[in-house]
């Protein structure tokens, strides 16, 4: 797998259960890396830019209210197959058929309360970070723990 770069986001009810913490140390414990953290209130266009490839859904009027209804945590995740490997920490959309073990399948119950989001592809990882974060924003750095993390 290569290096990549994974936009996560703990949604509002994440942040409202009290649960940043739990779900920032998932990934940490994984072994990514953190390139950039924020809580951040989202504006309505910005929702709609990030889900736009859902915009002729039923459901997508709801979602974006959901995520604006207020401040989300954004981060940008780095290593190597971090996409799909996010993906499986987060578990299925729908919490009710995420296996346990998972942070959908541990903490949440219903699709629209879902605690978390994660980039569905390599390159909507590093659309996303782009869309969310400003230059300067992001750091570069060298965790002391990388050598016993990857050969
Ligand atoms: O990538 P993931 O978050 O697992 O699911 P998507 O299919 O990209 O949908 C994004 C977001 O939309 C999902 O996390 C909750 C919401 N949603 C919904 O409210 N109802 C659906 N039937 C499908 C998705
Ligand atoms: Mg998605």
């Amino acid at each position: 797998a290569e290096v990549e770069e994974s936009y996560i986001m703990i949604k509002p009810d994440g942040v409202q259960r009290g649960l940043v913490g739990e779900i920032i140390s998932r990934f940490e414990k994984k072994g990514f890396k953190l390139k950039g953290l924020k809580l951040f209130q989202c504006p309505k266009d910005l929702a709609e830019e990030h889900y736009k490839d859902l915009s002729s859904k039923p459901f997508f009027p709801k979602l974006i209210s959901y995520i604006t209804s207020g401040p989300v945590v954004c981060m940008a995740w780095e290593g190597v197959g971090v996409v799909a490997s996010a993906r499986k920490l987060i578990g299925a959309t729908n919490p009710l058929q995420a296996e346990p073990g998972t942070i959908r399948g541990d903490l949440a119950v219903q699709t629209g309360r879902n605690v978390v989001h994660g980039s569905d592809s390599p390159e909507n990882g590093t659309r996303e970070i782009a869309l969310w974060f400003k230059e300067g924003e992001l750091t570069e750095w060298t965790p002391v723990q990388t050598p016993w993390l990857v050969e």
